[in-house]
């Protein structure tokens, strides 16, 4: 519940065991625990099954072996139609400005109010088990544990979507899935089902647009923007509606990987965005998101083609600012991941008095699906009552019975209106949920707005505002996924249907990607608009925070200059840590891990400290020069003193752009220092791996 004594209040103390505290914590529980049957009954064997004889048949007797197995056969629930693969975290919002003047939600009104809040991360396409880095869109769902009851933000970290009624919804998650004769492939959209539907659907072109960018592939989700996608409605204390549509920015900026290196880190650490998470909130390393509230007029939208009920369009932050109100910080793993990440249940219908919805057909369908969904998934009416869900507002009604029932309810009265329960509960008096008095009127049909007919013109608004290397890189991605698609009719409709109408130029470079002969129609391109805020070019990129640097070293490093760089990024928030040749002491550290163990696509940038004995080793091992090669080639931060700077030279020697003057002068990124002493290096790269990535020195295809 939202709480003025803050967020560590609200639920009791469970068993964790990330922490050595916790373990001896929960050691000491578990010594005056004895194990016992779910009925209590104390069990002093588990090892051996109840036999006739050491060697006999097992007993069908035997209650504690049937109970244990039957308990495990049902251990599994249905996973997620979409969403499956997620990773949650509990947290707190705290709104920095009111917005008394605009809701009633008081979540949004009184500044002195914590909110807890529960948050859970995904992937739309692949199940459970599959990468956390697949090009995809991810989820970000918000639970607010408001004192009015909850509020489920439940959102992406695309602010539009492939389609504009949810009547289309099952269609395109068909043709995404895995295709249904082989169930292939797990965990992409590069595929023929995928593209298929799209070059016939024409209003996907702007989401796809962004799928194809580097926001399908975030570092971190610390690095992701989130969006509510549908315009909602603020409601103030006088009835009045005001149009929001809400934003999430991430305090470390939006930042993503390379597509190459993406497709490596699946092999290497299927959970990589998964780990981040739990081990950066582990290391007090909290993730931080500034809640912006867009306010948008229909009017306002309108001047510029723009239906507010159309969710494949946005409402650029030039013509409508996001103004940042509050912060909502990450700050807790989960204490059980079933029970927490994979039994919340996140719906859109959850919404607090001040808060209401628009008549965008997304919605209206999105209203209807999640309490359904939840009711298979979690086994019926009554997962409200799960822990993870439960809100922390006192709930009193009539509802009642059901699968998982776990309330002994004592009333005699189980309607309403009742005299015999002494009436109640009682109707709120004040502060209770107001719909909106929306006037509505209309002849019923099926047909599609024509205020929603446009296409193309935000999805080239999104092309033309990206950097030439976020630009290089949508190019590489269209030609990667479609270059998938075996049959060739869909890649020609793709390029020609859709590409040709959103950029002439675009559409050739995919076409002679994909063996596809562009046709000569010259399709109409829409007018060249641009948004600078949608290029990732100018997020922030002031912080070392959560960065992970490999620092390349073996026995006979020089400590000193190991020192000097480890103490300037753990100022900064950043975790260093040696890769070596073993496990085991490196002049006063400790090798954490191994070039065998690891691999260059899991770090953000690489030290190489000097020391002739050090070098030497690393310099006889492929791997080793492979590692600085490799984040050469994805645009990382690298720095190499003394002898380390020539190994760096020498492993990235091949990779520098022909014609450069001197490899140094040309290589934004590469901080070398040879003078073993300089004092400078530590801060410059530490700049340097604040600066994130260093897009221009690769060539296309990163
Ligand atoms: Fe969802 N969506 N969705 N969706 N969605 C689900 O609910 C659905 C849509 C989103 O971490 C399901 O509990 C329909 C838009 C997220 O648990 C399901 C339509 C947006 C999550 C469902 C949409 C989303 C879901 C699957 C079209 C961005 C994961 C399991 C009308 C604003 C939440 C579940 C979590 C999950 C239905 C479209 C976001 C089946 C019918 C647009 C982040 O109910």
């Amino acid at each position: 519940m939202t709480t003025k004594r803050g967020h560590n209040a609200r639920r009791p103390e469970t068993a964790r065991l990330s922490k050595d505290e916790d373990l001896e914590k929960s050691r000491k529980r578990c010594d005056r625990a004895t194990l016992t049957t779910d009925q209590g009954v104390p069990i002093p064997h588990t090892d051996d099954s109840l036999k006739v004889g050491a060697r006999g048949p097992t007993l069908l007797e035997d209650f504690h072996l049937r109970e244990k197995v039957t308990r495990f056969d049902h251990e599994r629930i249905p996973e997620r139609v979409v969403h499956a693969r997620g990773s949650g975290a509990h947290g707190v919002f705290r709104l920095h400005e009111s917005l008394s003047d605009l809701t009633t939600a008081e979540l949004f009104c009184d500044t002195s109010l914590e909110t807890p809040v529960f948050v859970r991360f995904s992937t739309v396409q692949g199940a459970r088990g599959s990468a956390d880095t697949v090009r995809d869109v991810r989820g970000f769902a918000t639970k607010f544990y408001t004192r009015q009851g909850n509020f489920d933000l439940v959102g992406n970290n695309m602010p539009v979507f492939f389609v504009q009624d949810g009547i289309k919804f099952p269609d395109f998650v068909h043709a995404v899935k895995p295709e249904p004769q082989h169930e292939m492939p797990g965990g992409a959209s590069a595929h023929d089902s995928f593209w298929d539907f799209c070059g016939l659907v024409p209003e996907s072109a702007h989401m796809v647009m962004w799928l194809m960018s580097d926001r399908a592939i975030p570092r971190s989700f610390a690095n992701m923007e989130g969006f509510g996608v549908h315009t909602f409605r603020l409601i103030d204390a006088k009835g009045r509606s005001h149009l929001v549509k809400f934003h999430w920015k991430p305090v470390l900026g939006v930042h993503s990987l390379a597509w190459d290196e993406a497709q490596k880190i699946a092999g290497k650490d299927a959970d990589f965005n998964r780990r981040d998470l739990w081990e950066s909130i582990e290391a007090g390393l909290f993730f931080e998101y500034d809640l912006g509230v867009q306010l948008v007029d229909e009017q306002t939208a309108a001047d510029i083609g723009v239906d507010l009920l159309d969710v494949t369009k946005i409402v650029p932050e030039e013509i409508a600012p996001v103004r940042r109100v509050g912060r909502m910080t990450l700050d807790r793993n989960p204490d059980n991941f079933f029970a927490e990440t994979e039994q919340v249940a996140f719906c859109v219908q959850n919404v607090v008095p001040g808060i209401g919805f628009t008549d965008d057909p997304m919605m209206t369908a999105r209203l209807f699906s999640y309490l359904d969904t939840q009711l298979t998934r979690l086994g019926g009416p009554n997962h409200a009552q799960l822990p993870i869900n439960r809100p922390l507002a006192p709930v009193h009604n009539h509802q009642q019975d059901g699968f998982g029932n776990q309330q002994v309810p004592v009333t005699v009265a189980n309607y309403f209106p009742n005299s015999l329960g002494g009436g109640c509960p009682f109707l709120a008096k004040t502060g209770g949920y107001v719909d909106f008095p929306e006037v509505v009127e209309g002849k019923k049909t099926r047909e599609r707005s024509p205020s929603f007919a446009d296409h193309f013109t935000q999805a080239a608004m999104f092309f033309h505002s990206m950097s030439a290397p976020e630009k290089e890189h949508i190019v590489s991605a269209y030609s990667f996924e479609l270059s998938k698609v075996v049959r060739r009719e869909v890649r020609e409709r793709y390029v020609n249907e859709i590409l040709a109408n959103v950029d002439a130029e675009l559409a050739a470079s995919v076409a002679s990607a994909v063996g596809v002969r562009l046709a000569a129609k010259g399709a109409p391109t829409p007018p060249k608009l641009t948004s600078p805020a949608l290029s990732m070019e100018s997020s922030t990129k002031g912080s070392v925070r959560g960065r992970r640097v490999a620092v390349l070293a073996a026995p006979g490093v020089d400590d000193g200059q190991v020192d000097a760089v480890f103490a300037a990024l753990s100022n900064g928030g950043a975790r260093p840590e040696i890769v070596s040749t073993a496990l085991g002491p490196v002049g006063s550290r400790e090798a954490t891990k191994t070039l065998f163990n690891t691999s260059s696509v899991l770090w953000d940038a690489v030290y190489v400290p000097g020391g002739a004995k050090s070098v030497e080793a690393l310099r006889a091992r492929a791997d080793a020069r492979t590692f600085i090669r490799e984040a050469f080639g994805h645009a990382k931060p690298i720095g190499g003193t003394g002898e380390g700077a020539e190994l760096v030279l020498a492993a990235i020697a091949e990779d520098v752009r022909p014609g450069a003057a001197g490899p140094e002068a040309s290589l934004p990124g590469v901080v070398l220092a040879r003078d073993s002493q300089t004092a400078t290096f530590p801060t410059a790269f530490v700049e340097a791996v604040a600066r994130h990535r260093f897009w221009s020195r690769t060539a296309s295809g990163s």
